[in-house]
């Protein structure tokens, strides 16, 4: 083939991009090197791209819920903080979090004897075994029990009490929507034992102010300790991402468990402390 036509052709190969906007003004864009899967599950469209920038990339809903190269600053920053404040943390429920990023962290703490993670789409586990196996590989941990189910549903339904309730969930449209409103973390304070933890991804306090502020509005009556901590997800709107940790008695800020966990890229001991650390617009947006 002449050199020009080729060249031309590759350019053609390579003109896919993936974009996210936000309300159409400005967003991320990422360089798509091939489509690995498109598809609708009962609940939501689900598709992987593989990138050149960032490696495998999961969107759900039209958002990234995790890419290969930057999912470990979530997933480990959903996980760690809680499970190093809290003494016992034997039994952990995730909402959500079907990849499996968020187990993979859980699991890894000797003091978890069960964790349970239920998820609504069944899709979404069966296609990131497939595509993410690195994520994916404590979905058929001899500690985790799945359960595949409307995490509100089970929340409301279940008997049983956690000393951890994680939400890892999309944004708060479609189907994790429920999981932002304060009924859902009413039968969570129901659900937790004495001591218990709750926390949640809480979105980007950069692009999603007033989900920001109701939902911390709604935590705070719930639970009498509620903080946020801060992560830096380059994948995701606005590169800072917030979690709330709440709580029945432990202070993230006062109680801290010796770290027995190796391996982690993100999480520290230093960091635990400096994340609660809230640039002056973010503390201004969740003043009670
Ligand atoms: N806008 C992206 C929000 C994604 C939060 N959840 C991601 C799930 C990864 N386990």
């Amino acid at each position: 083939m002449e050199d020009r036509i080729r060249d031309a052709t590759m350019e053609n190969l390579w003109n896919m991009w993936y974009s996210e906007l936000d309300r159409n003004r400005s967003g991320l864009t990422f360089r798509v090197g091939q489509v690995l899967y498109s598809g609708h599950s009962d609940f939501q469209r689900i598709e992987v791209f593989d990138t050149p920038a960032f490696g495998k990339v999961l969107v759900m809903y039209g958002s990234v819920m995790l890419t290969e190269k930057d999912e470990f600053v979530y997933h480990e920053m959903l996980a760690h903080p809680a499970l190093h404040v809290h003494p016992a943390p034997k039994k952990v429920l995730i909402v959500g979090g079907g990849d499996g990023g968020t187990l993979r962290e859980v699991v890894k703490h000797d003091r978890v004897e069960r964790a349970t993670l239920v998820e609504i789409d069944r899709e979404v586990c069966r296609i990131c075994k497939q595509y993410f196996p690195s994520v994916a590989c404590a979905i058929d941990s001899p500690k985790t029990r799945l359960v595949f189910q409307d995490g509100a549903v089970y929340m409301a339904e279940t008997n049983e009490r956690y000393d951890l309730v994680l939400a890892d969930v999309s944004d708060p449209v479609g189907p994790a929507e429920v999981v932002f409103q304060k009924p859902f973390h009413l039968n969570v304070f129901d659900r937790l034992n004495d001591d218990g933890i709750f926390v949640a991804q809480t979105q980007s306090p950069y692009y999603h102010h007033d989900t920001i502020r109701k939902l911390y509005r709604n935590l705070r009556q719930v639970f009498p300790i509620v903080r946020m901590y801060l992560a830096h997800i380059p994948t995701y709107p606005g590169a800072i991402w917030s979690f709330a940790f709440c709580s029945k008695q432990h202070d993230p800020l006062e109680v801290l468990q010796p770290s027995s966990i190796e391996g982690l890229r993100y999480y520290n001991t230093e960091l635990h402390r400096g994340s609660f650390a809230l640039p002056t617009y973010v503390a201004e947006l969740i003043e009670a």
